[in-house]
């Protein structure tokens, strides 16, 4: 853009303030300064670059080298640097916060690397029921805190507690309360983004999940109720619907050890009565399938809040603030919320609060989803004589809601034939915390395997809908429900697959 004047990197460099922010990037000058509270990673993190290059600060947060990101800034472009210039810009270098991260496991397939966001190859999520350690989906805003279980602190506030602040060690959770083992899924709110994301319909948010990210453990720990009961609240009368929470609380707040540059920690919040829910099962879990919880997924406790997005499952667990206010960290009350399909980033979302906040509600249960793992994506399958093809497959839905079955169909969605489902262990009528696996050994059409004995190669579209017990289904596509931070998708999921004889 030469039409554009060149600016000195010292001009660039005052404006580093509120509502007044250049930035560089590979010797072009950006005037972001409407942006501050659009920025989906924050404020904050933003102003913390304001007036310098960004390559640095996007070399750690590697999401933002997506071309549509770049794309987009290119609007408000107001010059370029000198090749001098750049050149000094980019020499700017500090401490990578992600150093101390866990060494991850081959088969997760990043989405990002830093934070670290991975999934696994969904073939192998039908290898159990569940999820190995070790391929469980992985996601992270931030990098991993590194905490020594000697000094891990859970702190819990509020109204009605016995004391102001309430302070449990790890030993105190796991000696004092009983231990509680509960087996969920999770799934996060924004799996299957990348089938979102279009020329058309871009999303700016990351990670881009294919559809990997959502797995089940059986977790261990100590339910939430007894520690809260321990603090003073009269949990049983509570559940009974014979009082109200102490002042009016509605929410329950929470903060991980897990923070930014600038200091800011993840959190979110849920409604309090799942708290106190004698059969909710929320627990503060310190293992994950028998063992200390990994690094990547809390070490030493995590929050649990079985049915409930992945994005309140607070990893790292720190604070628990019992409040009559949803949590205004930005990972509540911005990142999950669900607009209509007119609503874009650019347009209504670059800055913050947007005009229509309240019609985008904030998401807790997920709707109910389903998708074939096996044959994976693209597989050539050996069809040799081959007269009938099995398919396997995870179905889950938010809030406890249980699967009643799963429809398969080799031919797009043409025709469909129910799969047997497995679910090898009991949960309670809504109480169905973790997925149900489905099977099913399909006849291929006469057409079909006449064609195989021709030696012709064919292709099969393979797709799964479940419908759950309040009778919800999978949309057969998205665009109707498309919406701009990319949460909530569960239309459909093809699998192209080639018989090769
Ligand atoms: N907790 C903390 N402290 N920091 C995080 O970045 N990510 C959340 C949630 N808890 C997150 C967190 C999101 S969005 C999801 S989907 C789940 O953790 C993922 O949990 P997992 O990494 O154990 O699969
Ligand atoms: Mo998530």
């Amino acid at each position: 853009r030469p039409d554009l004047p060149t600016i000195p990197l010292e001009q660039v460099a005052e404006h580093n303030d509120e509502g007044d922010m250049w930035y560089t990037f590979r010797g072009a000058v950006y005037d972001m300064s409407f942006f501050l509270n659009g920025h989906p990673g924050g404020a904050p993190r933003l102003l913390m670059a304001a007036g310098q290059d960004l390559e640095p600060y996007w070399d750690i947060y590697r999401q933002h080298f997506r071309g549509h990101v770049i794309q987009w800034m290119e609007k408000y472009r107001i010059g370029n640097l000198s090749p001098e210039d750049d050149e000094k810009a980019r020499e700017f270098t500090h401490g990578d916060m992600f150093e101390t991260d866990p060494i991850r496991h081959p088969d997760l397939l990043p989405a990002t690397s830093k934070p670290f966001n991975g999934e696994p190859r969904i073939e192998r999520l039908t290898e159990s029921y569940i999820t190995p350690n070790e391929l469980f989906y992985t996601r992270n805003h931030l990098a991993v805190p590194d905490l020594c279980p000697e000094e891990y602190r859970l702190i819990i506030k509020g109204k009605g507690l016995k004391k102001k602040k309430i302070v449990y060690t790890l030993k105190d959770l796991k000696t004092k309360f009983k231990k509680h083992e509960v087996i969920t899924t999770l799934q996060c709110a924004g799996n299957r983004r990348e089938d979102l994301h279009d020329k058309e319909h871009k999303i700016f948010i990351s990670p881009h999940w294919v559809i990997g990210a959502m797995s089940t453990a059986k977790w261990g720990g100590v339910k939430l109720r007894d520690v809260l009961e321990d603090c003073g609240w009269d949990v049983d009368a509570l559940a009974l619907g014979e009082k109200l929470p102490p002042g009016g609380v509605k929410h329950v707040q929470m903060e991980g050890y897990d923070q930014d540059e600038t200091g800011y920690t993840y959190g979110g919040s849920f409604p309090v009565e799942k708290a106190f829910d004698g059969l909710g099962e929320v627990i503060l879990a310190y293992e994950m399938n028998g063992e200390d919880l990994p690094r990547d997924h809390g070490y030493p406790v995590r929050m649990l809040i079985p049915g409930h997005v992945g994005a309140r499952q607070v990893k790292w667990i720190h604070k628990i603030i019992l409040s009559n206010e949803e949590s205004k960290k930005s990972y509540q009350c911005k990142s999950y919320r669900h607009f209509a399909p007119d609503i874009t980033f650019e347009k209504d979302l670059a800055e913050w609060p947007p005009a229509r906040l309240d019609q985008g509600p904030i998401i807790h249960e997920q709707p109910v989803t389903s998708f074939v793992c096996n044959p994976p994506q693209n597989a050539t399958i050996g069809a040799k004589n081959a007269r009938e093809i099995t398919l396997k497959g995870v179905s889950w839905s938010g809030g406890g809601r249980k699967i009643e079955r799963v429809d398969v169909s080799i031919d797009g969605g043409k025709n469909w034939t129910a799969a047997e489902l497995f679910k090898p262990i009991d949960q309670r009528y809504n109480h169905h915390w973790a997925w149900t696996q489905f099977y099913a050994t399909l006849k291929l059409p006469e057409e079909i395997q006449k064609k195989l004995k021709r030696g012709e190669k064919v292709n099969l579209d393979l797709t799964s809908k479940a419908v759950d017990s309040a009778f919800n289904v999978q949309p057969e596509k998205m665009a109707p429900y498309w919406n701009p931070r990319g949460i909530a998708i569960n239309h459909w999921y093809h699998s192209k697959v080639e018989l090769d004889p």
